[in-house]
């Protein structure tokens, strides 16, 4: 799962696909909102590039990461393409952590197997605050970016 401690954000865009039409959903969690701040506008920059409208991204806000869940699943019949959660959970001095990303990755792929459009996860799990930011616009690249490539392979997935 490492990702060997390379940029992975680095894309050979005239290969990924055209998102001219689609609707997009974003939804966004407030938790450790420097992060997931980057990874939205990440996510957002590429969509627009890859020619999805600026009007037709939609952004949802919900308090924490837990309530991704909630939100993916409240937007995915309502005519969207792709729905990506964006959320980031830093590790604390209990046993939260661990609840909170099972929880929510758990909830995300029943939302794949059983709801009518992609979800894409683009929740960070880190040790710490660096760590996060290295992945969301540091060393590392920006996962919101590969959130939307994602999202755009699945909403044209043939
Ligand atoms: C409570 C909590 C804690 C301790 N840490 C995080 C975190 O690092 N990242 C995150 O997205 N959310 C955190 N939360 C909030 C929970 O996700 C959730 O919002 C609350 O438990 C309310 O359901």
């Amino acid at each position: 799962m490492s990702s060997s401690q390379k940029n992975l954000s680095n894309y050979d865009f005239s290969m990924v696909p055209n998102g001219k039409g689609l609707r997009i959903a974003l939804i966004v969690s407030e938790w450790n909102s420097q992060i997931t701040e980057q990874l939205y506008n990440g996510a957002e920059s590429t969509l627009i590039k890859q020619n999805v409208k600026k009007s037709d991204i939609l952004r949802f806000n919900v308090p924490g990461s837990f309530e991704l869940i909630y939100g993916a699943k409240h937007v995915q019949n309502k005519n969207f393409n792709a729905v990506i959660v964006i959320g980031s959970i830093i590790k604390g001095e209990t046993k939260h952590f661990d609840f909170i990303c099972q929880a929510v990755a758990n909830g995300i792929a029943s939302l794949n197997s059983n709801g009518i459009c992609p979800v894409i996860f683009c929740v960070l799990t880190d040790n710490d605050i660096d760590q996060a930011e290295d992945r969301s616009g540091g060393k590392y690249g920006n996962k919101g970016i590969e959130a939307a490539v994602s999202a755009l392979k699945m909403a044209k997935l043939t």
